[in-house]
Parts: structure tokens; sequence; C-alpha cells
């Protein structure tokens, strides 16, 4: 598998809390390496065109105020099998359900405010990417 890359943000339960560092700390251990990193805040609208694909959800406006609520991490990683294995590495998106171990069920505290992001495609990992960071940011 050739080596690529995912994106992911740090959301604002979690930095908040100041696991930051600890969080970057496993997703480096797990063997990614950070290729672009920044600490910022969403507007609503910002939210709620990251997140278009939920527009028609019952929990599609909670989801904007809350990821608009604070600061967050947004990243981009690279790895072999970036996407499956982050997504492994975060565990399941509600973290009652997520594996001992996940970072989602370590930090997250409930299924809206769970932590952490992973995309869920290749396709889509460079869409948000570059939803946060321009090209030359992504070198
Ligand atoms: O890819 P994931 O983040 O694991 O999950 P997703 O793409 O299905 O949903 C995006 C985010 O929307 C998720 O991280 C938290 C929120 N969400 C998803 N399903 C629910 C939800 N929030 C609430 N309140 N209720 C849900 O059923």
């Amino acid at each position: 598998m050739a080596t690529n890359r995912t994106f992911t943000m740090i959301k604002p339960d979690a930095v908040a809390d100041g696991n930051i560092g600890a969080i970057t700390k496993m997703i480096e251990e797990a063997g990614f390496e950070v290729i672009a990193l920044k600490k910022t805040l969403l507007t609503k609208e910002r939210a709620g065109q990251f997140y278009a694909v939920h527009a028609e959800r019952p929990f599609y406006a909670d989801l904007c105020n809350y990821m608009s609520s604070g600061p967050i991490v947004p990243m981009i990683l690279e790895k072999e099998n970036a996407v499956a294995d982050f997504r492994t590495l975060i565990g399941a998106t509600n973290p009652a359900n997520a594996d001992e171990g996940t970072i989602r069920k370590i930090f997250a505290k409930s299924i809206e405010a769970n932590a952490i992001h992973g995309s869920d495609s290749d396709e889509n990992a460079a869409i948000e990417g570059s939803f946060f960071f321009s090209g030359t940011e992504q070198f």
C-alpha cells in the first residue's frame, strides 16, 4: 500500500480539556507523520460547509453549534494506508461503541463531543485538508 494522507481535527471538547498534546502523541506513536497543523476557530457557517453532507440530519444544527463553540486543531497526516488506519485509531463515532485504547474511547464525551474527526475516504481527505490548508502548507 502506497504512503498516503488523511485529514483530522481535534474537536472543541478535546482542545478545551487540554488534550491536544496527548492526542497528537497517540497519533505520532501510531506511525502518522504530521504534515500540516494549526489551531483555529470555525464560524457556524464554516462548520456547516464542512459538514454539508449531514445538512438533512436531525443533529446538523447541534453539530454546527458544537464545532464552532471553541478552537479546533486541524491536521493533515501521512502514513501507509492512512485513511483506514486512522479510522481504526480513533474508534467508532459513538464512544460507547469505541474499542478500548482508541482515541474516542479515551477522550470523547458523547457521540457529538467525540474528540476527533477522521476522513472516511482518500477523496474526502484531500477535500477536507484543502478546506483548512493552502497548497503551500501541504508540502
Ligand atoms: O465520520 P464520523 O465522525 O465517525 O461520523 P459521521 O461522519 O457519521 O458524523 C459526523 C459527526 O456528526 C460525528 O463525528 C458526530 C456527529 N454525529 C454523527 N451521528 C450523530 C452525531 N451527532 C449526534 N448528536 N447524533 C448522531 O446520531
